[in-house]
């Protein structure tokens, strides 16, 4: 069988039309979902309806999922999946996390010490308007850059903490977010990445970026995070953007090895309702082994 795809962008991303993800997929199929996957970076799958039993199965399929880490939102039966959304419930208590302000573009997963993983994003409701996710490749960007950038981050490596990334979100949003305990804290430490790194299915070069470094190697941590914003601008040029506009029903699946993306700015809906059912898969293990994955899934659990 052949699936039927329409590009997403001409050399980036694909919807996969004709699959109900709900029902039995075949590993012929699935196989073949996962080649789209990993050579186009992002995937799309409109008009599903994927109870949370049918996405955590999917994440399941595609590798291990980590449970989140902002604990209150996973999902008590299927703790696989997590809201993200401005929902809240009759008393006001937020049902999902919401960050106020958009995300900017980033990398998820990157404090983790295992770099192949895939981000699911279904969209339960969505907003009239705004609301939108922003995908772009860190693979096609390799030819563009000039050879002198290319070169010097060749030689770098960040250290990526998740600290850095989620405690000014905390601060935006105290209301939706809780503390990690001490103990929490902990178990998270930040982790080194090299820049530039070979996809290990695709074998593309690809830059892995995460703009809040603690630090950098060789160069200077000013430097250092310079060439990643300079690296950063022509990754994501206007004409190199997907910018997805969400329906009821979608599914929308990126391979953060390869992807770069963002939100957009959430005041153009505050008065409207979004809520998301998110997964996070490490898939193929490569660079490194995930040791405490189990152990970080259990402190983890909702
Ligand atoms: O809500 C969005 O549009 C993007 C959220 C995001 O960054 C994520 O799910 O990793
Ligand atoms: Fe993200």
């Amino acid at each position: 069988m052949s699936i039927a795809t329409r590009p997403l962008l001409a050399d980036f991303g694909a919807e996969i039309l004709h699959i109900d993800l709900s029902a039995d997929i075949s590993d012929a199929v699935f196989s073949e979902i996962l080649q789209i996957y990993y050579n186009k970076s992002a995937v799309l799958f409109r008009n599903q309806t994927l109870s949370p039993e049918s996405q955590a199965k999917l994440a399941h399929r595609f590798g291990k999922p980590k449970i989140e880490n902002r604990k209150q939102y996973n999902l008590r039966s299927y703790p696989e999946v997590s809201t993200i959304g401005n929902v809240k419930d009759d008393k006001g208590t937020p049902l999902s996390f919401f960050v106020k302000g958009g995300f900017g573009w980033h990398t998820d997963g990157t404090a983790a010490c295992h770099v192949d993983a895939a981000t699911f994003l279904y969209a339960v409701e969505v907003p009239k308007s705004g609301g939108d996710t922003l995908l772009c490749s860190t693979a096609n960007v390799v030819d563009r850059l000039p050879a002198d950038l290319l070169q010097k981050l060749e030689s770098l490596s960040i250290l990526c903490s998740f600290h850095a990334h989620n405690d000014p979100l905390h601060e935006s949003d105290p209301e939706a977010f809780i503390s990690l305990t001490e103990e929490e804290r902990e178990a998270l430490p930040p982790v080194w990445h090299k820049v530039v790194q070979v996809h290990p299915v695709t074998g593309r070069k690809l830059l892995y970026m995460s703009f809040d470094p603690l630090d950098c190697k060789p160069l200077d941590l000013a430097v250092g995070k310079q060439l990643l914003i300079d690296a950063r601008e022509i990754t994501t040029a206007n004409d190199q953007v997907y910018r997805h506009n969400w329906r009821p029903g979608d599914l929308l699946i990126w391979d953060n090895h390869a992807a770069l993306h963002s939100g957009t700015p959430t005041y153009m809906y505050e008065g409207d309702r979004r809520l998301m059912h998110r997964s996070f898969v490490y898939t193929i293990p490569t660079e490194r082994e995930i040791p405490n994955l189990e152990e970080l899934n259990r402190m983890f659990m909702p």
